[in-house]
């Protein structure tokens, strides 16, 4: 994950050289806030320099770039926000069919972390209990029963606590979609525990951004 604000254009060289010779699958890119206006020139700048696709992870509709290959179009499900459940995309529905972008229609969690995380705070909800995953469970499952085509489970970025093990199973019993986790993994053996306790996807935004040389330990990583 790629936060526009947090990079410039020889950090963001090394990290796609990094990327492409690493064990990633695609880029995301945005975030819950940001203060420079350079989604745009980020993701041409990363379509310039990889084959790999790279997909919107937007706070809100003003990041919307018909530049990126698709969007993952985030209802925040845990939440009771009816702007980040439905109201947003209302607005963005119009700019979303005139695009070409591939729409990845996504169940977003909020799972506590410890602290508030700046997604929790922009989002104006309650995250979910981390100590309650039969609520993350039902709630995903409602999620996909709606028809979503994906769960991302979200403790934050840069996140005291990851999602823990036992909501991460919790949630891969109850669901068939694809899982995808994120928030607070800093390291190669807290992803394969994530991916060992049935995500799908792993996203790592800030350990990368702190040192580029992260992207190397991913290459031996089991999926
Ligand atoms: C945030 O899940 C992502 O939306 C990534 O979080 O920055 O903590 O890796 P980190």
């Amino acid at each position: 994950l790629i936060d526009p604000d947090k990079t410039d254009a020889k950090k963001l060289q090394k990290l796609i050289d990094a990327a492409n010779k690493a064990n990633i699958d695609f880029f995301l890119v945005g975030g819950s806030l940001l203060l420079k206006n350079n989604l745009e020139e980020t993701i041409v700048f990363i379509k310039k320099n990889t084959k790999k696709k790279v997909y919107l992870f937007p706070g809100n509709p003003s990041q919307i770039c018909n530049k990126a290959d698709g969007i993952l179009l985030l209802s925040l499900i845990s939440g009771r926000n009816a702007d980040l459940l439905i109201g947003n995309h209302v607005q963005a529905a119009p700019l979303l069919k005139q695009s070409k972008l591939q729409i990845i229609s996504t169940g977003y969690m909020l799972i506590e972390s410890g602290t508030p995380t700046t997604v929790s705070y922009i989002s104006n909800t309650q995250p979910i209990p981390a100590n309650k995953p039969e609520i993350a469970a039902c709630t995903a499952l409602a999620g996909e029963q709606l028809g979503l085509k994906t769960i991302y489970l979200e403790a934050g970025s840069g996140a005291q606590n990851a999602v823990s093990t036992t909501t991460i199973k919790a949630v891969k019993k109850t669901i068939s979609i694809p899982l995808i986790v994120g928030g607070g993994i800093r390291s190669a053996a807290q992803i394969e525990t994530a991916f060992n306790a049935g995500a799908d996807i792993v996203v790592i935004g800030t350990a990368i951004e702190n040192n580029v040389n992260f992207l190397e330990e991913l290459k031996n990583i089991k999926k």
